[in-house]
């Protein structure tokens, strides 16, 4: 059977370059700093990212654990997008490991402003707990896929900076949101204290995500990321695809945006499923099927009997991601699938 897998694009298997690379990859302990290709991975990551230092870690996960700890002691405050995926994705890590509060803020489309968190800052008091650090996510998983604009992250970074407080970024699809805006990703980390952004999305590689910032924080990160366990030894073998991954694999996002909004467009004609094209900014496209008076999880089991893979959510919402391996045609094969699917139920009622 035709299989087209959109849960996400961290299914994407690592190019035969890539392959090639992490058989030929020169090695050494990490741990001591000793490996070649990490030292060149983290340099290049640092410098594309227009920051000092860089760290590559096991995942997404470990990397904004890191950046965070780097940033905080146990029992601060730290401010969060209520959608965050730091919040709601990672098994409560940030609280169960880090120690710290969340304190909730709702966005538009993902992005907060400077009001948003005024609303919620508090006058220092032996009641609170002291707020340190403001994360913000790019792309905005949850929203679909939505970008935070340079000037958008300017003007929070700035007021941040008035509140002595840090900003970190949760990029783990931060070229997406480059791509987009057709700028420089470093418009998009210049203010922020420290980013991290994934190699094992879009990008294709099959291991890892980077912490960058300036030598001091990354450096504390590093301690921490030890702590977590990601101390890696001939972690070599995880940069050199990695290499691959920012070098050659981030012009081809726009391929993923333009096959994003073809899906939107045609889901968003089939009666029952409803979803905001001005949502579909990068590779990916949320719906909602309560139209069809079903759950997303009966939709995702329909689509499924045709070998279409999608994300069920809670409620109606479900989730496609576009990423290297799909093409138009299957995306147009993808809503071939949807309109008999939405069909049948309609027949079943
Ligand atoms: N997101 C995954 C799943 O966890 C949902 C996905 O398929 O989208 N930040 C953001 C914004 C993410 O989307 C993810 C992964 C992470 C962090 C965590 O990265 P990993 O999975 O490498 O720990």
């Amino acid at each position: 059977m035709r299989v087209v897998d959109l849960r996400s694009d961290t299914v994407t298997l690592p190019t035969e370059e890539m392959l090639e690379a992490i058989r030929t990859a020169e090695l050494g302990d990490d741990v001591y700093g000793e490996d070649p290709t990490v030292n060149r991975l983290e340099e290049l990551a640092a410098k594309k990212m227009g920051k000092e230092a860089a760290l590559l870690t096991t995942s997404g996960t470990q990397a904004n654990l890191a950046s965070v700890m780097s940033q905080t002691e146990r029992g601060d405050e730290v401010i969060l997008e209520a959608h965050a995926h730091m919040y709601s994705h990672e098994v409560g890590a940030f609280s169960a490991i880090g120690g710290l509060v969340p304190r909730l803020v709702t966005g538009h489309m993902g992005v907060m402003t400077p009001q948003d968190i005024e609303a919620v800052l508090r006058q220092p008091n032996i009641h609170f707990p002291p707020t340190r650090l403001i994360c913000i996510e790019n792309t905005h998983n949850y929203a679909g896929g939505t970008v935070w604009s340079p000037s958008r992250i300017k003007t929070l970074c700035e007021f941040a900076k008035t509140r002595r407080l840090n900003v970190h970024m949760d990029g783990a699809r931060i070229f997406n949101a480059a791509v987009a805006q057709n700028i420089d990703v470093r418009e998009l980390t210049r203010y922020v204290d420290t980013v991290m952004f994934c190699l094992s999305k879009g990008l294709s590689a099959p291991v890892g995500s980077l912490v960058v910032g300036s030598r001091s924080l990354v450096d504390r990160a590093r301690r921490y990321r030890k702590m977590l366990g990601g101390g890696m030894r001939q972690a070599g073998i995880i940069a050199a695809p990695g290499i691959i991954a920012i070098e050659k694999m981030i012009d081809r996002l726009k391929d993923d945006h333009e096959n994003a909004k073809l899906l939107a467009r045609g889901l968003s004609k089939i009666g029952g499923i409803s979803l905001d094209l001005d949502h579909i900014q990068t590779n990916i496209v949320r719906y909602d099927v309560s139209g069809l008076q079903i759950t997303a999880s009966e939709w995702t089991a329909g689509m499924r009997d045709f070998g279409i893979k999608a994300g069920a959510q809670e409620a109606g919402r479900v989730r496609m991601v576009t990423h290297r391996g799909i093409e138009k045609e299957d995306i147009e094969y993808t809503l071939e699938i949807a309109e008999k699917v939405a069909k049948q139920i309609r027949e079943k009622r």
